[in-house]
């Protein structure tokens, strides 16, 4: 069966072995039979730079290169910890870059993909933290510096995002229910397919009278998710690594 596959939110570190056997797995099982891969976001738990020559990376490239060499296409939307993955590693993975929001034509579906972190609106405190992180001359600042400081900026961060979210109402880290209205309306898709919340579902919508579906993937902690959209079904999977 034709079908197209989606993940996000796999955080990938040194640390977390086990993750990236699981996805590692998960290339070979799945997605080497589908006609297409779509990571949208929060690959990599933090992002400082693509001259950082942590060897997981490498590691990673080499795996999703084989896939674009077996002639399956991957695509990668950025997510609020690897934003700065740059057009260098994409080169090096065989991945194709994709603005934050994009609407896909598959299988007679109109399907609208993004991250989601730009539509949790009511997390006022990380949409101020986003629109500073995504200033162009900032980025490149940060990039000119030397990795340990990078290294140290990026554990700086990770820790404030901790201590932020830890006294943070669980609500407001959810999308906005307008915010996710607006953006079906305005792209007049069916289907919503993100990550970045950790709620994997699939919730039924009502938009200017017409059906659509909100469809969350989960992260990967213990165990994989994906999505997998086909002339059939979209079907949210979570599956032992
Ligand atoms: O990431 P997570 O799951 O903890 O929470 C996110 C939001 N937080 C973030 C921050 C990231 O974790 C930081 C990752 C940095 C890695 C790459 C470094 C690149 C540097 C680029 C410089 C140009 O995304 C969190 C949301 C939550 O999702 C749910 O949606 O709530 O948002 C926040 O916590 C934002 C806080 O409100 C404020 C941010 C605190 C950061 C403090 C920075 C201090 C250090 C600066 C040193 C110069
Ligand atoms: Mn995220």
């Amino acid at each position: 069966m034709s079908h197209t596959l989606f993940i996000a939110d796999l955080h990938l570190c040194a640390e977390e072995p086990a993750i990236t056997a699981g996805f590692l797995a998960f290339l070979r099982r799945e997605a080497f039979q589908a006609d297409a891969l779509y990571i949208l976001g929060d690959l990599f738990e933090a992002w400082i730079g693509d001259d950082d020559p942590e060897p997981l990376h490498a590691e990673i490239a080499a795996a999703l290169n084989a896939l674009q060499l077996a002639g399956i296409p991957c695509y990668f939307i950025h997510g609020n910890r690897d934003f700065l993955l740059g057009q260098r590693f994409a080169k090096a993975c065989g991945m194709r870059l994709l603005p934050e929001e994009q609407v896909l034509e598959l299988y007679g579906r109109r399907v609208l993909i993004m991250h989601g972190d730009t539509l949790c609106t009511d997390d006022e405190g990380y949409q101020r933290f986003r629109r500073k992180v995504h200033q162009r001359w900032l980025q490149k600042l940060f990039l000119s510096l030397p990795l340990f400081l990078r290294q140290r900026i990026a554990r700086k961060m990770r820790d404030g995002s901790k201590q932020a979210n830890s006294s943070k109402d669980v609500a407001i880290m959810d999308v906005n229910a307008e915010a996710v209205q607006a953006v079906l309306s305005r792209y007049q898709v069916q289907y919503l397919i993100h990550g970045h919340t950790h709620r994997p579902a699939v919730h039924k919508l009502n938009v200017n009278g017409v059906a659509a579906e909100r469809v969350v993937l989960g992260a990967w902690h213990t165990q994989g998710s994906m999505i997998k959209v086909s002339a059939e079904e979209v079907a949210l999977i979570s599956f032992p690594f």
